[in-house]
């Protein structure tokens, strides 16, 4: 089977709570290889730029000082059906909904709040690649993080 590519981040209290061994396992365990990974500091800018569809909405100055608060872990994932696999695993957006709608989540199990939600998944394969191409170029041996690294 065609295997497809989604773009996930272990946002920053997600990797200051030390989730992110926890997490990769599961990323292992359900069988989705990590194609790419970078760690760094996201600036303001750039956020707002990647959460460009909600900067209009009253939760968007709260959203962009949360994930500048401290470093991401940005992945690329490659899989079957990786977006919509990657959206099932990680639940609903308000973790505190997750860990009594799904608390098998990802979501559920390491996040605070409907904010500080631990992890971020592409809801769609359009934008996946939009995502993708955002953090990472290709290049002829996979692709390269455009952000300094940490
Ligand atoms: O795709 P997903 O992350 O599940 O949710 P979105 O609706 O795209 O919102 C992006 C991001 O914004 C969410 O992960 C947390 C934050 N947010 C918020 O702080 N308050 C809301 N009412 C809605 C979203
Ligand atoms: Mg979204």
């Amino acid at each position: 089977t065609e295997k497809d590519l989604t773009f996930a981040m272990i946002k920053p209290d997600g990797v200051s709570g030390n989730y992110t061994t926890a997490i990769k396992k599961i990323i292992s365990e359900f069988g989705f290889g990590i194609t790419n990974e970078t760690t760094v500091q996201l600036d303001e800018e750039t956020v707002k730029d990647f959460y460009a569809e909600h900067s209009s909405r009253s939760f968007f100055p709260g959203l962009v000082r949360y994930m500048t608060s401290g470093p991401v872990l940005m992945m690329v994932l490659e899989k079957a059906n990786a977006v919509a696999d990657w959206r099932a695993l990680i639940g609903p957006t308000d973790a505190q909904t997750a860990k009594v709608t799904h608390p098998h989540s990802i979501r559920a199990m390491c996040g605070l709040d409907l904010q500080r939600n631990c992890v971020h998944g592409s809801d769609s394969p359009q934008s996946a690649v939009r995502e993708i191409a955002f953090f990472f170029e290709k290049s002829s041996s996979g692709f390269l993080p455009k952000h300094d690294e940490l």
